[in-house]
């Protein structure tokens, strides 16, 4: 088994075909690279579902369809992905979609990612409330709030959540990431959060580069 089969996941993924999980445990049985799996099979294949859902070939049934298949095949391939080396424990990170998304398969790869690296991770959940985010992160004693939106409606909701721990003066307690299919580095820069990521790998780059910078962790 090669790439090619890796590619082939995306592809089954796409026609919304449930060989895709057992082709994801083929695959990791014959020891090909969890991670790749996961980026070049599996979200590949949820890219190219966004693609048709464009173009108007597929719509919000199949939407549905593809991101249940995406979330088994993500199942199987968590137990595979590498821990980070380091014993250290990170900081503690509260994340979830902001009000009005839907979308759970992006941040729930953040979280998963961040646990491996250290973090101690609390996921909120979708569609949650502006303040429920600082409320959660009070109680859980959070450093990180995490913010996830996939739709241009619920990107502004970031917004809110920097603007709410601003007003409350909790800026220096909590810091602000996020992320999310329609958002970039410029969105998130104007709406005052303290970083953005593209992906998991990186989310946990800006992550531990924000414990080293605001809360005196090694990086
Ligand atoms: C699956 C899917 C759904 C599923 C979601 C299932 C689920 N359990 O999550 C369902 C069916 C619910 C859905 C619904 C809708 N969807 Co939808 N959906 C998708 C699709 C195909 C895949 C999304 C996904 O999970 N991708 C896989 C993950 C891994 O994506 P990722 O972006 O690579 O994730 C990484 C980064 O974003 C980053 N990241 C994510 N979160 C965070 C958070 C932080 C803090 C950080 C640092 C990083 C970070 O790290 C992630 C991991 O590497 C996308 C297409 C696309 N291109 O994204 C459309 C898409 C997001 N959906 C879209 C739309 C329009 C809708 C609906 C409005 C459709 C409708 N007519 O009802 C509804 C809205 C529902 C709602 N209120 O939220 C549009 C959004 C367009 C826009 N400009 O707003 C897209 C882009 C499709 C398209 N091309 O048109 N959808």
């Amino acid at each position: 088994m090669d790439q090619n089969d890796i590619a082939e996941i995306a592809e089954l993924i796409a026609d919304l075909d449930d060989e895709a999980a057992e082709l994801v445990q083929e695959c990791l049985d014959a020891g090909l690279d969890p991670v790749s799996v996961l980026k070049d099979g599996v979200v590949k294949g949820l890219e190219k579902i966004g693609q048709l859902f464009e173009a108007k070939e597929y719509f919000l049934a199949e939407l549905m369809v593809g991101g249940e298949l995406a979330e088994n095949c993500i199942n199987i391939i968590n137990p595979h992905l590498p821990k980070s080396a380091e014993g250290e424990r990170q900081g503690v990170v509260v994340i979830g979609a902001v009000s009005g998304d839907l979308h759970d398969i992006g941040y729930g790869l953040v979280a998963k990612q961040l646990e491996l690296a250290g973090f101690e991770v609390h996921q909120l959940g979708v569609n949650v409330d502006s303040m429920a985010f600082i409320n959660a992160a009070k109680e859980k004693k959070a450093n990180i709030i995490g913010l996830s939106a996939f739709l241009v409606t619920t990107i502004p909701n970031c917004r809110d959540v920097v603007n709410y721990v601003r007003d409350m003066g909790l800026q220096d307690q909590f810091k602000i990431v996020m992320g999310g299919a329609e958002t970039n580095q410029e969105k998130s820069d104007m709406m005052g959060a303290d970083g953005w990521a593209p992906n998991a790998m990186e989310a946990v780059t800006l992550c531990k580069n924000i414990m080293a910078a605001h809360f005196g962790r090694a990086a």
